[in-house]
């Protein structure tokens, strides 16, 4: 394989602490090749001064970034990103703003990334690009001349052609999805919408198990479940923090049974609709009062996006609520924390609670769902409960799996889970331990490029 070239919209250095599993994944196949990582810097610069070039060398690594004027960030990032394509592609069309402005910036930028990106191209570089912010960023380069093989992997699901459609550039939009050589999904609910959307919509045609010919192309698509680091998530685990965190859970909950939630605070997470089935759970299984506490950590996310604002008002509201009806003087059964919590700490969370709600209304896979499992002594393992609506729900299916909707339903499935026997616990656990070691991030990873490079 030729050197890789990694696109995302946002650069990770890889060598700093809390980098996460993506990026040391991602950092890994670099090196082995050496590697480009370019994307957006992150800084948002005054009118005239974007699109500046930056280059920084990260061992083998070059990373390369541009900084975006206030103009082109907020038409690209936060206008038709996370304005129209986030909502849609987890099928909110109630929360879209098609505002007709913003197309012409996500363009705009996509644009200006090929500009800068081609100069630093060598004939034999296998380019991967990432996510919903990058999709046209193929047919850009295509039209300088650039021939490199070119893969695309979406982290967000791919919903049904007939919300698709909805876009009102959707045409557009899929027409420059097929030109990649590859497209990866993490499920293949995602893969099956993409066909769907390649026969009946662009008038394509199914040419192998998973090839497709559209738009005079040939394009392959198919699922790529992404998985987490397990030995560096676990080896966080026997960290100072983790295990600090988990000896002050245990010693404040010691009469208690936890639940946990780690999320960031986005509609697609589910997380009014879980305080809700708490609310239920206290009121049709009495014996958990003062017994189940809820810890819900939300980090802030997005925050400049009108329909974040409500869920935060929405969500303080409940828990309010739940709170004032069923708290005690000496028992809260919601904590709910807006803040992020140190990556550190998280295992010890993970490892303190009996019951993780991992419960979104639509997930591309759900990272949260596989640091839980990773987190658990195997000898008295906590209990999974997973939305059926995760792309983890495909494989994870030793969860306690539930509908997110379904506020009674899902009580119901929390009830089993608070109380389920020690030995399915572990057989359960067992089981999707080997789900995550068989499919981590590194597997993921190489996966993908030896599929483009096919
Ligand atoms: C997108 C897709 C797909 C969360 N709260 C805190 C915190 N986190 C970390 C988790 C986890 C990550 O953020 C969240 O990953 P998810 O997969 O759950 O969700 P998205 O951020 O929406 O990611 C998703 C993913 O891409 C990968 O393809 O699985 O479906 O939406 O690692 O631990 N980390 C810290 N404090 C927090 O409070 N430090």
């Amino acid at each position: 394989m030729g050197r890789l070239v990694v696109v995302s919209n946002r650069v990770a250095d890889p060598r700093k602490p809390g980098a996460g599993g993506l990026a040391v994944a991602l950092a890994d196949a670099l090196q082995s090749s050496g590697g480009l990582w370019f994307g957006w810097s992150g800084k948002v610069v005054d009118e005239g001064s974007g699109g500046q070039l930056r280059t920084q060398r990260a061992g083998p690594v070059t990373l390369a970034t541009v900084d975006l004027s206030r103009a082109d960030h907020d038409a690209y990032y936060l206008g038709y990103s996370n304005g129209v394509l986030w909502p849609v592609f987890h099928y909110r069309l109630d929360l879209a703003d098609f505002d007709a402005g913003d197309i012409d910036g996500y363009r705009r930028v996509n644009r200006l990334f090929a500009h800068k990106l081609q100069p630093l191209l060598q004939p034999d570089d296998v380019i991967w690009v990432h996510d919903y912010h990058l999709i046209p960023l193929a047919a850009e380069l295509r039209a300088m001349g650039c021939t490199q093989r070119m893969g695309f992997f979406l982290h967000i699901p791919l919903p049904p052609r007939t919300i698709l459609a909805a876009i009102p550039q959707n045409g557009w939009l899929m027409r420059s999805l097929m030109m990649y050589d590859l497209v990866g999904f993490h499920t293949q609910t995602d893969v099956d919408h993409f066909a769907a959307y390649v026969i009946k919509e662009a008038g394509g045609t199914q040419v192998g198990d998973d090839e497709f010919h559209a738009h005079g192309r040939v394009v392959r698509a198919r699922p790529f479940p992404i998985g987490i680091d397990v030995d560096e998530f676990q080896a966080l685990g026997r960290g100072p923090e983790a295990r600090d965190t988990f000896r002050t859970m245990k010693e404040q909950y010691a009469q208690r049974q936890l639940l946990v939630g780690v999320d960031r605070l986005d509609y697609s997470k589910g997380l009014p609709q879980r305080i809700r089935a708490f609310q239920r759970l206290l009121q049709h299984y009495p014996e958990n009062h003062k017994v189940a506490t809820l810890i819900q950590v939300a980090a802030p996310s997005r925050e400049d996006v009108e329909a974040y604002a409500d869920l935060r008002h929405q969500l303080e509201t409940l828990c309010g609520a739940v709170n004032g009806d069923h708290g005690e003087l000496d028992w809260m059964p919601v904590r709910y924390i807006r803040r992020a919590v140190p990556r550190k700490r998280l295992p010890g969370l993970y490892a303190s609670a009996s019951v993780a709600l991992v419960t979104p209304l639509r997930d591309g896979m759900n990272l949260v769902a596989k640091e839980y499992v990773a987190a658990q002594d195997p000898a008295n393992p906590g209990v999974l409960v997973l939305s059926r609506f995760a792309g983890a729900a495909e494989a994870m299916t030793d969860a306690l799996i539930v509908n997110p909707y379904d506020a009674d339903g899902m009580a119901e499935v929390i009830q089993q889970a608070l109380r389920m026997p020690l030995e399915e616990r572990r057989v359960r656990h067992e089981r999707l331990m080997a789900g995550l070691r068989a499919q981590d991030v590194h597997w993921w990873a190489r996966e993908f490029l030896a599929a483009l490079s096919a």
